[in-house]
């Protein structure tokens, strides 16, 4: 799993973990982006709550995931981006994955002072656009995220699951290398 606030780069490494470690990338803000383009009742759902800043409902997010894990499961193993993001939503996938006889083995952590996510989504929404790369929803994203999204990371150290912070600044290549050594350190 990787993990991170908004804007950490989760998604940026995670392609990069991809290609390198061969895992499966799931990343739910993809997948309900997709949906939102598709314009689909769920993107319908969804896309308001997103372009607020808001989380979308656990049901929901947890529903897609559920219906998306058993593929994914299929090849090397599976990199999830973006979830869980709540505590309910780690108690889902805990029990999904005990279903299958698996469990979370390994959370990556990126750790990026607050100042400089900011300014990278307003770069990012200079360029792309984003609707929840505005100042308003940047702000809510960031309210949630330490209302609701930290506690995860205690919940998987609790569980002994490994959780690596490392820092996420620097170039993303700069980032990549931190990244590649604690994942060869934990898979040795
Ligand atoms: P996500 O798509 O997960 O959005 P994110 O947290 O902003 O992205 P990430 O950390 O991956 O940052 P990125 O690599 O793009 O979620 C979007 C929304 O979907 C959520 O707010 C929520 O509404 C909803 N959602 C998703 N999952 C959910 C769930 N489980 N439950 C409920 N709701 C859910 O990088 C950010 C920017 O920084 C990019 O522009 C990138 O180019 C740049 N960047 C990356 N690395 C950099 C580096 N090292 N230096 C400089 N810039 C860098």
């Amino acid at each position: 799993m990787i993990f991170g606030p908004p804007g950490s780069g989760k998604g940026t490494q995670a392609a990069r973990i991809e290609g390198e470690f061969r895992l499966k990338h799931l990343s739910t803000g993809d997948i309900l982006r997709a949906e939102v383009a598709r314009g689909t009742p769920v993107g319908k759902e969804a896309g308001r709550m997103m372009a607020a800043g808001d989380l979308v409902p656990d049901a929901l997010i947890v529903d897609i995931v559920r219906s998306l894990l058993p593929e994914a499961e299929e090849g090397a193993g599976v990199l999830l981006d973006g979830f869980p993001r709540t505590e309910r939503q780690a108690q889902a996938l805990d029990s999904m994955l005990a279903d299958e006889g698996h469990k979370v083995d390994f959370v990556l952590a990126l750790d990026v002072p607050g100042a400089e996510l900011i300014d990278r989504m307003l770069h990012r929404a200079a360029i792309e656009g984003r609707s929840d790369d505005t100042r308003e929803a940047i702000a809510e994203r960031m309210r949630e995220y330490h209302k609701l999204t930290e506690a995860v990371l205690d919940h998987y150290r609790r569980q002994g699951v490994p959780v690596e912070t490392i820092e996420g600044t620097g170039s993303p290549d700069d980032v990549f290398e931190r990244v590649r050594r604690v994942i060869g350190i934990s898979s040795r």
